[in-house]
C-alpha cells in the first residue's frame, strides 16, 4: 500500500517515537533506516514508559513486524539488553523482529575511538553520544566494517576483523597507549552472538517492497533529525548518518517512489542536546522552565537539553529539504507555562536581514533570531482532542506554524499519554 516516513525536522528529540506510535496504529512494520543506539525514543502506553534506543518503537503495538535496516549500526549488546528488557515486561519481541544482514555493528573499539576523539577536540568536541556511532559508520564507508551476515562465519569475521584493526590497533598503542585489540577473542565474542541474532537476520528491504506488493502499510520511523544529518545539518555538529528522506531510501531498501508520506515532526520550541550552533537557545528562566516541564533531559544519555524558540528558518528549510506532505507537532501543553511566546520567523547576519536558512555555518553562527511575539494560554489543554477545543491563542499559535511550515498538520501532541493528542487524518 503505502510506505510513511516519520522524521525530525530540527536536532532530534521531536516526539518521533510518539507520532510513530499513534500511525502504527495500523501499520504491518514499522523500520528503522539510520542511526543506532544513539537515539532515544519515548513512548508511553497507559501506566507504562518505555525508552527504546535500537528497536523502533513500533515494538510496543501487539503485531506489528519491526526491522532494524541495513543503513542502522547495530551495537550486539545492546540488541540483547533490549529485546530481553521488553521481552522481561510482556512484550513479544523475536518473533516480530528483524535485523538485516546489510547493517553494520559497533565493535567495543568504535566506542573507545568515540570517546577518545571527543577528549582530544576539546571545547570543539562534537557532543557524541559516545555509543561509537561515528566510528562505526566510517568503517563502513571505508569498507572496513563488520556486518550482522558476518557474524555466522568465524574465517570471514577474523578477515574482516584483521582488515579493521589493521591501522586502528597502532593508534590505540601508540597515541593512546592502550592494549591493542585481539582478533580472535574480538571473534569469538562476536560469535556468541549468533544465536541470538541469527533466527531475526533477514534481507529485510525486500521483506517490506514484498509487504507493500501486498498492500501493507510501512511505517520508517527516523532516528536523529534533519539538522544532525551528516550532509545537510550543521556539519561538523552532526552525526554520521542520513536521517533524512535519502536516507530513509537507501538505509531501508524502500524505493524513492514508494513513500508517499513524509511526515516532518517538530516541537512547539526547540532543542539541542550536543555542542554546535543553536540561534534561538534560550539562557534565561523561561527557557529553565520549558526544560522542566517539558523533561527535556537526553533519553540515552540523560544530559540536560538546550531549549530554544521555534526556530522557523531551520523547519521550514528541513520541510522543504524532506518535501513533508505533513507536519506533526507536539509538546504544545509545555508552552501552557509560558506567558508570552516567541517564535523565530528569520535571522539577522552581521546585523542584516537574512533570506531563508544559511548554507554557510559561518553565517548559522552568527545568525541572530528575529522574534515574532504571541499571545499565550494559561488553560491546561490536555483534555484537548480537537483543533477547536484549544484556547485562542493557541489555535493562533497552531494556524501560524501550520501556514509558515506550509504543510497540513496530521497530530498535535497536547500531553505524554498516548491519547492526548489531536489527530486530523
Ligand atoms: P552521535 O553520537 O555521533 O550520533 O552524536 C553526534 C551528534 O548527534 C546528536 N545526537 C542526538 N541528538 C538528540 N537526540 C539524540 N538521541 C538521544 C535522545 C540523545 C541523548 O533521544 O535524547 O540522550 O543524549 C541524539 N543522538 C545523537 C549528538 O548529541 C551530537 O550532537
Ligand atoms: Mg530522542
Amino acid at each position: 500500500m503505502t510506505a510513511t516516513v516519520v522524521l525530525g525536522l530540527a536536532w532530534g528529540d521531536e516526539g518521533k517515537g510518539r507520532v510513530c506510535d499513534s500511525l502504527a496504529s495500523d501499520a504491518n512494520y514499522v523500520s528503522r533506516y539510520s542511526g543506532g543506539n544513539n537515539a532515544g525514543h519515548t513512548v508511553r502506553v497507559g501506566e507504562e514508559e518505555f525508552k527504546l534506543h535500537l528497536i523502533p518503537s513500533g515494538i510496543v503495538r501487539e503485531g506489528v513486524v519491526c526491522t532494524i535496516g541495513n543503513g542502522v549500526v547495530v551495537n550486539p549488546e545492546v540488541l540483547v539488553e533490549e529485546v530481553e528488557a521488553l521481552e522481561a515486561r510482556g512484550i513479544s519481541v523475536r518473533d516480530r523482529l528483524k535485523i538485516d544482514g546489510r547493517a553494520h555493528l559497533i565493535m567495543p573499539y568504535h566506542i573507545a575511538l568515540d570517546s577518545h576523539r571527543e577528549i582530544a577536540l576539546g571545547d570543539a568536541k562534537i557532543g557524541t553520544t559516545n555509543r561509537g556511532i561515528g566510528p562505526a559508520y566510517e568503517d563502513k564507508i571505508a569498507r572496513y566494517g563488520v556486518r550482522v551476515q558476518d557474524i555466522s562465519d568465524e574465517g570471514i569475521l577474523k578477515t574482516k576483523l584483521k582488515a579493521a584493526l589493521r591501522e586502528k590497533n597502532s593508534i590505540f598503542e601508540n597515541v593512546y597507549g592502550e592494549k591493542p585489540y585481539d582478533v580472535s577473542e574480538l571473534a569469538a565474542w562476536l560469535r556468541g552472538f549468533e544465536d541470538f541474532i541469527r533466527p531475526m537476520m533477514a534481507d529485510t528491504g525486500t521483506m517490506l517492497r514484498e509487504g507493500l506488493e501486498r498492500r501493507e502499510k510501512v511505517l520508517l520511523e527516523g532516528g536523529q533529525a534533519t539538522l544532525l544529518d551528516n550532509d545537510h545539518g550543521t556539519y561538523p555538529f552532526v552525526t554520521s548518518s542520513n536521517p533524512t528522506v535519502g536516507g530513509a531510501v537507501t538505509g531501508s531498501g524502500i524505493p524513492a517512489g514508494q513513500l508517499e508520506y513524509v511526515v516532518g515532526v517538530t516541537k512547539a520550541y526547540t532543542t539541542r542536546v550536543g555542542d554546535g550552533p543553536m540561534p534561538t537557545e534560550l539562557f534565561d528562566e523561561v527557557g529553565d522552565r520549558i526544560r522542566d516541564v517539558g523533561r527535556e533531559y537526553g533519553t540515552t544519555t540523560g544530559r540536560s537539553r538546550r531549549v530554544g524558540w521555534l526556530d522557523l528558518p531551520a523547519i521550514k528549510w528541513a520541510a522543504s529539504l524532506n518535501g513533508i506532505t505533513h507536519c506533526a507537532l507536539t509538546m504544545l501543553d509545555v508552552l501552557s507555562a509560558v506567558d508570552e511566546i516567541k517564535i523565530c520567523t528569520g535571522y539577522e547576519v552581521d546585523g542584516r536581514p537574512f533570506d531563508g536558512y544559511p548554507m554557510h555555518q559561518t553565517d548559522l553562527h552568527h545568525a541572530r533570531p528575529v522574534y515574532k511575539t504571541l499571545p499565550g494560554w494559561d488553560e491546561d489543554i490536555t483534555g484537548c482532542r480537537m483543533r477547536g477545543d484549544l484556547p485562542g491563542a493557541a489555535q493562533d499559535f497552531v494556524g501560524f506554524v501550520e501556514a509558515e511550515v506550509g504543510a497540513p498538520l496530521c497530530m498535535i501532541s497536547v500531553g505524554p499519554e498516548r491519547e492526548q493528542a489531536i489527530v486530523e487524518r
